[in-house]
């Protein structure tokens, strides 16, 4: 029989145990996410507790190791974890995604020993909270341009310089940083409390008001030699970070989707007009099939280029496609619903407008819906089209 929710059958192309972890995330967000969202949203509160719960469930850091407070989980399972949580709402997902793919990831792959020890555990029980700071007021697109510095000091760095639109940092007590150091892009682990390090909070976001966002402010930020990352140089440090926090949002995004899907079709059902439900009708369904098949397509793509990438064979440019495409897909289907329920559209009860809203971030941060268009340009053409 033909399953109109999960038409390719997405299921049963997953693992036991990828399985397992989609349903223990599906849980958590349905029964500890959903019921405090309306709330969060509309008072832009940002709960702290979140992350010790997500962190007990295993639900941050899920692809590191079990030795470091991961859960060795496949990058597949890390997806599904994505699109339960962002079902819910992109801010929740958003929190997740940055302190694992953007905090325990870079410290994973690029910290020493000593780092990894410090900070990997505490992050994965969600006991630290953590930021990435990439993007500043004159350099988002083109991180390449950014102005923070750190200079060499006797046994350390001094950092000066100002991050943008930095999710989770006014209540971050890990700040991972990126700043030149004699012109070469590098990494800094820095502590809350750190004299001259600030992040104030950004208000008046009408997008993503479950997630704080904030600044970071270094003044002449002294840590000692212990902050750098001694692993990585250059752009390719905080791109390999966002390969996977990129990868996770392609699946998030088709979460959110699925919802604003779901309920436009439980609203064509209930909602008579004309003497017929809303759903007997040729525009709704041609609606509902163009929701049905991006979602299907967009899910089906996230999975294979899951796949490639427990299998080693990831390349960044098929991240840009399915994130591009995914997200701009979301956001056009989250904005149909918001359509299709009509004046109670724009009613938070029925969460299809708080989606939307939360998708036009979603399809900006991490690359924005054109910057993956000139890196999949470039990648087919050879030909530079940024500058
Ligand atoms: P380009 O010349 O392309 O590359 C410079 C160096 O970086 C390497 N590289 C990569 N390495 C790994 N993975 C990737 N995806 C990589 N892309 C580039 C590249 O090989 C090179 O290495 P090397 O060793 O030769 O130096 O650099 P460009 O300056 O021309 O870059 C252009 C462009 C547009 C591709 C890039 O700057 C870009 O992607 N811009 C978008 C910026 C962005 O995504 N910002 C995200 C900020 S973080 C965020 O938004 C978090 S929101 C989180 C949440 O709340 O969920
Ligand atoms: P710009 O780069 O100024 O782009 C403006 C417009 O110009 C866009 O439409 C863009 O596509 C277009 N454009 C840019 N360059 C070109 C070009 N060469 N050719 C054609 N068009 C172009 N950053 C972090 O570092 N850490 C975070 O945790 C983080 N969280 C965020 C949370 C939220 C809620 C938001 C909104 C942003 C966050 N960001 C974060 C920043 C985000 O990554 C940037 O906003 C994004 O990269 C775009 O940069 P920008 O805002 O400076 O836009």
């Amino acid at each position: 029989m033909f399953n109109w929710s999960d038409p390719f059958l997405l299921d049963g192309q997953l693992s036991d145990e990828d399985r397992m972890i989609r349903d223990a995330a599906h849980d958590y967000a349905q029964s500890s996410l959903m019921p405090r969202v309306l709330k969060a949203y509309a008072e832009e509160d940002t709960d702290r507790a979140i992350f010790t719960e997500m962190g007990e469930r295993g639900l941050l850091g899920a692809t590191l190791p079990e030795e470091y407070g991961g859960a060795g989980a496949s990058y597949v399972a890390y997806g599904l974890i994505a699109r339960e949580v962002e079902r819910v709402d992109s801010g929740y997902r958003s929190m997740m995604s940055v302190q694992s793919s953007l905090v325990m990831y870079p410290i994973h792959a690029y910290g020493s020993d000593a780092q990894k020890q410090k900070y990997l555990p505490k992050l994965a029980s969600g006991e630290w909270i953590g930021c990435f700071g990439l993007t500043e007021p004159d350099a988002g697109s083109d991180p390449g341009s950014m102005r923070t510095t750190a200079r060499k000091t006797d046994g350390g760095y001094v950092l000066n310089g100002t991050k943008m639109w930095i999710s989770n940092s006014p209540i971050a007590d890990v700040f991972v940083v990126w700043a030149k150091l004699d012109g070469v892009i590098r990494g800094f682990v820095l502590d809350k409390g750190t004299k001259g390090l600030s992040a104030p909070k950004i208000h008046g976001k009408l997008s993503l008001r479950a997630s704080i966002t904030g600044e970071i402010v270094m003044d002449n930020v002294d840590v000692g030699d212990d902050a750098i990352l001694p692993n990585v140089e250059g752009l390719k440090g905080p791109f390999g970070c966002l390969n996977r926090a990129r990868y996770g949002i392609a699946w998030g995004v088709m979460g959110a989707a699925e919802d604003c899907w779901h309920r436009a079709r439980q609203y064509g059902l209930d909602r008579v007009q004309f003497g017929r439900p809303l759903a007997q009708t040729q525009l709704f369904q041609k609606k509902l099939a163009d929701m049905q098949t991006e979602i299907t397509l967009g899910l089906q793509a996230a999975l294979r280029v899951g796949q490639l990438f427990d299998a080693g064979q990831m390349q960044p440019e098929m991240i840009s496609l399915i994130k591009r495409n995914n997200c701009g897909k979301a956001l056009e289907i989250a904005r149909h619903a918001r359509d299709m329920h009509g004046g109670n559209g724009i009613h938070e009860e029925f969460h299809v407008m708080r989606h939307a809203q939360n998708l036009e971030s979603v399809n900006t941060y991490e690359g924005t819906h054109d910057v993956h268009a000139l890196i999949l340009g470039r990648a087919q053409t050879g030909l530079q089209a940024f500058y």
